[in-house]
């Protein structure tokens, strides 16, 4: 039996779990600690707390080691994609690291498009333009805060920094260093071409740890903090996009992967990047996978418009709670109007319900008042626009995609898979939830020797937790409301 600690940080939520691995062929799940997430405010700019973070993270691993003096066999963390840390000479944390969702990098993006072409971008780094990216967030860091960067000794990706905290062990890992767009997906090496176009010199990130490795172990100061003795601390997939597809027991080749959570990342795997003509048009990503392949993607929205108008909801001393999340859902109308999820009117509104309301009205649509009218109109048109992506997948990939298969958090929203079905007219199999952790903690058992690799993995995963499955229904008036849907997007951007 072996036992290691995930520790899963997403946008909103953070946790720690505890996986057990039994005879190398069964694995059991346990949650440990969560803690909310958000980033806080600071000069007029969103950073992540992450003395918060580390904070709870202590806390939870102190929480197990309390109640069972057994030995832990492996750290891993993984985190969203994009944020990093920049370190001084001594190996202090400068600062916050920024939140991607700062608008900082807006301004900036033209003028590094003047020095590097987008097209050019996308065909080095297989990554998507997007205003997230660490690209544009250290490039506006260059431009507004240049003692800042000339001050940085080391970059680690936000999971390696985790890491780092833990283990003193300053590298950066695969899965996160390609979702960068710094990261060469030929030659798997930082882009020094692209890195000294845009910033006249190289920059200081550190060297890649290869995946699924021991890393290191925890620091003297940190074994005293948790009264531990030394872990081992795995360099697992930093990113927890890989992560959750390594944690799916995906049957069917060609099936398409979802993970659910403050967004929603839908694609399939691929050995090599696809950079032609229509994944650049159509905003397809590369990321990197557990096993060094690659996640042809896009990255879509998914709860985060929920989250935002309940939070909105619940500061006017409105909440709802999930029951009565459903009931809504199920007496409001259906069809009523649509969005474009992925509009940036939704990327970070002052106020979720007006800007949903503002998208309406300008599409010469219904405004959704109640809130069941809201929810409604946000689920209906996250599935819609994820139908779209499954048919665009199907097109640059010239291959038909049978069934999908949905993993993390938002797989407890029983509505948004049986409106996925509907919407895709696909059998949809959900789970693992934790699929993030799960995909963390199978890269440690790979590290430590206990499992052989990936397949392996995915076959105890499939050996120890249930799925769902949701079956397609109401199919003709899911057609109909995916022909208003799709004129509506084609008003707007063509929904890309
Ligand atoms: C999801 C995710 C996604 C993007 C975003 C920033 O949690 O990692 O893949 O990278 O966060």
């Amino acid at each position: 039996m072996k036992k290691v600690i995930a520790i899963d940080l997403g946008a909103s939520n953070g946790r720690l779990i505890l996986a057990t691995l039994f005879n190398k062929s069964k694995l059991e799940i346990t949650e440990i600690h969560r803690f909310s997430n958000e980033p806080i405010q600071k000069n007029g700019h969103l950073h992540w707390n992450i003395s918060y973070l580390f904070h709870e993270i202590l806390k939870g691993l102190r929480l197990y080691l309390e109640g069972n003096p057994v030995a832990i066999d492996g750290v891993g963390v993984d985190t969203w994609g994009v944020d990093f840390g920049l370190l001084s000479q001594d190996g202090k944390l400068l600062e916050d690291p920024y939140s991607y969702r700062d608008t900082h990098t807006v301004n900036v993006m033209d003028e590094v498009h003047e020095k590097l072409a987008e097209r050019e971008l996308f065909e080095r780094t297989g990554v998507e333009v997007s205003s997230i990216n660490t690209i544009y967030q250290l490039y506006a860091i260059f431009k507004a805060r240049p003692d800042l960067l000339e001050k940085t000794a080391s970059i680690l990706t936000l999971p390696s920094l985790i890491s780092y905290l833990l283990s003193g062990v300053k590298t950066n890992e695969f899965t996160h260093a390609s979702t960068t767009q710094l990261f060469n997906f030929k030659d798997k090496k930082w882009d020094e071409s692209i890195i000294s176009k845009l910033f006249g010199r190289q920059l200081p990130f550190a060297e890649l740890n290869p995946t699924n490795s021991i890393l290191g172990y925890s620091t003297e100061t940190i074994n005293q903090e948790i009264n531990s003795q030394a872990i081992p601390i795995i360099n697992v997939p930093g990113h927890d996009t890989a992560c959750a597809l390594a944690g799916m027991p995906i049957e069917n080749g060609n099936s398409a992967f979802m993970s659910c959570g403050t967004w929603v990342l839908i694609g399939i795997e691929v050995k090599e990047p696809i950079v032609s003509e229509k994944t650049y048009n159509y905003g397809f990503t590369n990321e990197g996978t557990v096993n060094g392949n690659y996640r042809l993607q896009k990255n879509n929205m998914g709860l985060w418009l929920i989250q935002q108008c309940k939070k909105e909801w619940e500061a006017n001393g409105d909440s709802i709670t999930y029951l009565d999340q459903d009931e809504l859902l199920d007496q409001a109308t259906p069809f009523r109007s649509f969005i474009d999820p992925d509009h940036r009117y939704f990327f970070n509104p002052a106020s979720m319900t007006e800007a949903i309301k503002e998208f309406c009205k300008m599409t010469n649509q219904l405004e959704p008042i109640s809130k069941g009218q809201v929810l409604r109109c946000i689920h209906e048109s996250l599935v819609l626009k994820y139908r779209w992506v499954i048919e665009k997948i199907e097109e640059v990939t010239r291959t038909k995609v049978p069934s999908v298969h949905m993993g993390g958090g938002g797989i407890q929203n029983r509505f948004l898979c049986q409106y996925t079905s509907n919407a895709l007219n696909r059998i949809v199999k959900a789970g693992p939830i934790e699929a993030s952790a799960i995909g963390n903690a199978i890269s440690q058992f790979i590290a430590l020797g206990d499992i052989e690799n990936i397949t392996e993995g995915k076959n105890i995963i499939k050996n120890s937790f249930d799925l769902n499955e949701y079956h397609p229904q109401n199919l003709q008036e899911w057609e109909n409301a995916y022909a208003s849907f799709s004129q509506i997007l084609s008003k707007n951007n063509g929904g890309v």
